[in-house]
């Protein structure tokens, strides 16, 4: 996508600190983190929101899962734990419409909503 801000970041147009990278998947520290460990996870495929996975993105957003668990292995927080936070559309206070994965960790995290 051509104004699309991750694709931007896929390719490399604008700079981002990489965590992890596959052909298919690439993770990055958020640029306003609201945990001391604040990670991006994107698929490169550009998939606006969650709301508009197809079925045939279900086992790469599957793969999403997996790299987050490698990423929380090898960055030592898998033990005491983080939170994977998806905001979609509007009323989900979706601001980067490329489906992105957050992962916070590094501090006991604030109020739960569910
Ligand atoms: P959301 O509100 O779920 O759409 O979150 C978008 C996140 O993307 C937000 O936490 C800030 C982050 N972000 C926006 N622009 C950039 C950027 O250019 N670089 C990086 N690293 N993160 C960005």
């Amino acid at each position: 996508m051509e104004d699309c801000i991750f694709c931007k970041i896929i390719k490399g147009e604008i700079p981002s600190t990489k965590v992890y990278e596959d052909d298919e998947i690439l993770a990055f520290n958020d640029v306003n983190p609201a945990a001391p460990i604040h990670i991006l996870v994107i698929p490169k495929r550009h998939i606006s929101s969650l709301a508009d996975m197809k079925p045939e993105d279900e086992k790469l957003v599957g793969k999403i899962y997996g790299v987050i668990n490698k990423i929380a292995e090898e960055k030592g927080f898998k033990d005491e734990g983080f939170r994977v936070i998806v905001n979609c559309g509007k009323n989900g206070g979706q601001e980067v419409m490329h489906l992105h994965f957050h992962i916070l960790a590094g501090k006991q995290l604030g109020e739960k909503i569910v």
